[in-house]
C-alpha cells in the first residue's frame, strides 16, 4: 500500500552484561603485554581463555599454546590460563627451571585458597564441579586428598565422607546458578551438616550473564549465544536460555556457524556471549541479523559490572634475564 511501510517486528534482545568479564580481560592483556615486553614466543600452558578466536589471534602474535608443562624449552616463559593449576604445575615449571607468569583469576584464586583452609583443617570438601573441566583439575590439585568432586545433582547419590560433621562444599566458577542450588540441596539432604563456602564461588561475572540471560531468554523465540564448545559459562548460557523459555538455543564461535533455518518464523532473537568472547564477534552476529531484518536492538540489561583487576605482578620483572639465569644455573649444576 503506498506509503505504509510494512513492519516485520523483528527484533533482537541484547542481553547485558555479556562478553569478556574482569578475569579475562586481565588473562588476555597479559598474554599481549609479555609478547610485547619479552618478545615471541611466550608459552601459554591451555588455551589462556576457552575462545577460538582469542586463541588464534594471539598465536599469530606469537603464543604458543600447549598442554603439559614438559612441551615448553628450558629457558623460556611460560604463563598459566585463566583457569588457574594444580601447585604440582608450579612444582613441574621450578624443575624444569622455566620463567612463569600466573594468569589465574584472582576469584579461582580465591576458591584454591578455601581449599587449602579447609583441608588444613581436616575438612571433607565436595567440590561442585564439571569432570575434567581444567579448573577444576587445578583447585583439586590443591588438596587432593581431602576434595570429592560432586558432578551435579545426579552424583550425589555416589558422595561419601569420612565425617558428616564435617563437611564444606565449594565449587567452579562458572556453573549454572540453579543446578548447583539443587546439588547443594541434594548435598545437605545427605549431610544435613554441610557448610558453604564463605563467599560465592560461582562469580559475579557467571552470575549476571545467567541473570541476563534469563531475563532476555523469557522473551526471545531464538537465542545465539556466541562462546566456543569448551567454555563452561558459555555453555551454562544456552541451558539457561533454553530453561528460561527460549524455544531454542544455540552456541556459535562465529556469525557465519548461525544457520538461515534457525531464523524462519522467528520474531525475537536474544544475543549473549560468554565471558571468554571478544565483543567484536557479538558485533558480528548483530550484523548478520539486521541483514535478515533483525535491525532493532534492544538491550536486556541485569547488572552494572564496574570490577577490574591488576595485571599479573610478574610482569613487572625482567623475566628473560630470570629465564637465562635459570638456564646458567641447570648448566652450572650438571
Ligand atoms: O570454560 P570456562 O567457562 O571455565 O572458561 P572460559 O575461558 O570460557 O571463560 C573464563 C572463565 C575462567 C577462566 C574460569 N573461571
Ligand atoms: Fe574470573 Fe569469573 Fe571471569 Fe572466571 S568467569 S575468569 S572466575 S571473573
Amino acid at each position: 500500500m503506498v506509503g505504509m511501510t510494512a513492519s516485520t517486528g523483528r527484533r533482537v534482545l541484547l542481553a547485558a552484561p555479556r562478553g569478556y568479564c574482569a578475569g579475562v580481560d586481565r588473562a588476555v592483556i597479559a598474554v599481549e603485554k609479555a609478547l610485547e615486553q619479552y618478545g615471541a614466543p611466550i608459552y601459554v600452558r591451555h588455551e589462556i581463555v576457552h575462545n577460538k578466536y582469542v586463541v588464534q589471534t594471539l598465536e599469530k602474535k606469537g603464543a604458543i599454546f600447549v598442554e603439559q608443562t614438559a612441551e615448553v624449552p628450558e629457558g623460556a616463559i611460560v604463563m598459566f590460563s585463566a583457569h588457574g593449576v594444580a601447585p604440582v604445575v608450579h612444582d613441574e615449571a621450578a624443575q624444569g627451571k622455566l620463567a612463569t607468569i600466573d594468569a589465574t583469576c584472582p576469584l579461582v584464586t580465591k576458591v584454591h585458597k578455601e581449599a587449602v583452609r579447609f583441608a588444613q583443617d581436616d575438612f571433607d570438601i565436595l567440590l561442585i564441579g564439571h569432570e575434567g573441566h581444567e579448573e577444576v583439575i587445578g583447585t583439586s590439585g590443591e588438596a587432593p586428598d581431602h576434595i570429592t568432586l560432586v558432578d551435579g545433582p545426579e552424583d550425589v547419590a555416589n558422595v561419601e565422607v569420612r565425617d558428616p560433621s564435617k563437611v564444606v562444599w565449594l565449587s567452579q566458577t562458572t556453573l549454572s546458578v540453579d543446578e548447583t542450588m539443587e546439588t547443594v540441596d541434594a548435598l545437605k539432604e545427605k549431610f544435613p551438616q554441610l557448610i558453604a563456602p564463605p563467599s560465592d564461588d560461582i562469580c559475579y561475572a557467571t552470575q549476571n550473564r545467567q541473570l541476563a540471560v534469563k531475563q532476555m531468554g523469557a522473551d526471545s523465540d531464538l537465542v545465539i549465544v556466541v562462546g566456543s564448545r569448551n567454555s563452561s559459562n558459555s555453555k551454562r548460557l544456552v541451558e539457561v536460555a533454553k530453561l528460561a523459555g527460549a524455544s531454542e538455543a544455540y552456541l556459535v564461535d562465529f556469525a557465519d556457524e548461525i544457520d538461515e533455518a534457525w531464523l524462519e518464523g522467528v520474531t525475537t532473537v536474544g544475543v549473549t556471549s560468554g565471558a571468554s568472547v571478544p565483543e567484536v564477534l557479538v558485533e558480528q552476529v548483530l550484523e548478520f541479523l539486521s541483514t535478515r531484518g533483525f535491525e532493532d536492538v534492544e538491550i536486556v540489561k541485569a547488572a552494572e559490572e564496574s570490577i577490574t583487576f591488576s595485571l599479573p605482578k610478574e610482569l613487572r620483572r625482567d623475566l628473560r634475564a630470570e629465564a637465562a639465569a635459570l638456564v646458567a644455573e641447570r648448566t652450572a649444576e650438571k
